[in-house]
């Protein structure tokens, strides 16, 4: 058998396309764009939550946050592996973002303004990229998918990490309250267009799916997201901001309103609040941690020269 009809055998069967496997150059270029935005986005998203560090309520919650920034290193850090073994390096894919020549998650060019943020960032970024992620567990290429198993362990204390801040500020003071429903009125578009654009607007879509690396459409994963987040929202006693959106019982589905597509389309493209100030800064701490990086591969040759003298 020949490696495309093995290949089109693995895809049919549900099977894991793995490094070494005959793949067609369109399926490893989308998956290195895909895996690539999907790890930049990992460590881009850092930032916003980054932000509150220093100014987390108390010592418990700081701690909870490090952890949480820190696994988002992580997840940057498996991604890059998966896409290394399509064999591209890490360095390369780097610059590529840095030049502007590879794109981060829209949702992290909004700033985190209050403390409240952070919750709605645990509860509806994190739950939107659980949502699209259990799907990815099932994606045609193997290290990619597992990767995601890894990731979603992690995203899904996240999530519950952001719920619980958000109940907490829910149930409190007035002032609190307030807070909690002014981060959800900031954070809940730009959450639903973490999805994408609609299916029939999504330029990767029909080939990513017949190639199961997209196991389910942009707009099917939104609807699940809104379908499992309302609820939670009615629980906290907080209103989506969003006027048309009502239960369907024919459809067995939420309605909800139309994403503002030129916001998203702008801040793709690079104009949205916080994009300039979000690539200045990792360009700055690449620049800055070069020296680490450097002492880190001097050490691993001393060792390898090491070992085999
Ligand atoms: N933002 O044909 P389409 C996290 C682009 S981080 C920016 O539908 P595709 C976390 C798209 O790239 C988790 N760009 O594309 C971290 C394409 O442009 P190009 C992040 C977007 O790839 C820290 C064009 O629009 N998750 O959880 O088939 C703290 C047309 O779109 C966006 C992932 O990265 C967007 N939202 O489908 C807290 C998931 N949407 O490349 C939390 C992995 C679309 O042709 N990625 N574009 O120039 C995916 O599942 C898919 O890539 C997408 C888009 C569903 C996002």
């Amino acid at each position: 058998m020949d490696g495309e009809e093995r290949f089109r055998e693995i895809i049919a069967a549900d099977e894991k396309v793995e490094p070494g496997d005959w793949m067609p150059e369109g399926y490893r270029q989308t998956l290195i764009r895909q895996i690539a935005q999907h790890a930049h986005s990992e460590v881009i998203g850092m930032q916003p939550e980054g932000n509150w560090i220093t100014r987390a309520p108390t010592l418990k919650r700081k701690a909870i946050l490090m952890a949480k920034v820190q696994d988002e290193a992580g997840h940057g850090l498996y991604l890059y592996s998966a896409a290394e073994t399509l064999g591209v390096s890490r360095d390369e894919l780097v610059r590529l973002l840095h030049e502007g020549r590879q794109k981060y998650s829209s949702i992290f060019n909004y700033p985190t303004l209050t403390w409240a943020d952070i919750g709605a960032i645990g509860w509806l970024v994190d739950g939107a990229a659980i949502t699209n992620q259990v799907a990815l567990t099932r994606t045609s290429y193997g290290p990619y998918s597992r990767a995601m198993v890894r990731i979603c362990k992690e995203e899904s204390f996240h999530q519950r990490q952001g719920y619980e801040i958000m109940m907490v500020l829910a149930r409190g003071s007035e002032e609190q309250r307030a807070m909690a429903q002014d981060a959800l009125d900031r954070f809940w578009w730009p959450s639903l267009m973490m999805f994408g654009p609609h299916d029939s607007e999504s330029t990767h879509s029909d080939q990513s799916m017949e190639w199961k690396i997209k196991p389910v459409s942009n707009d099917d994963l939104r609807q699940q997201f809104v379908d499992a987040t309302v609820p939670q929202a009615e629980y906290l006693g907080l209103t989506i901001p969003d006027p048309d959106l009502r239960w369907n019982a024919e459809r067995g589905h939420y309605d909800f309103g139309e994403i503002d597509w030129d916001e998203f389309w702008r801040v793709v493209k690079g104009h949205g609040p916080m994009n300039r100030e979000r690539m200045a800064h990792k360009i700055e701490a690449w620049e800055r941690g070069a020296w680490v990086r450097e002492a880190a591969v001097a050490h691993a040759a001393k060792r390898t020269a090491a070992r085999s003298a």
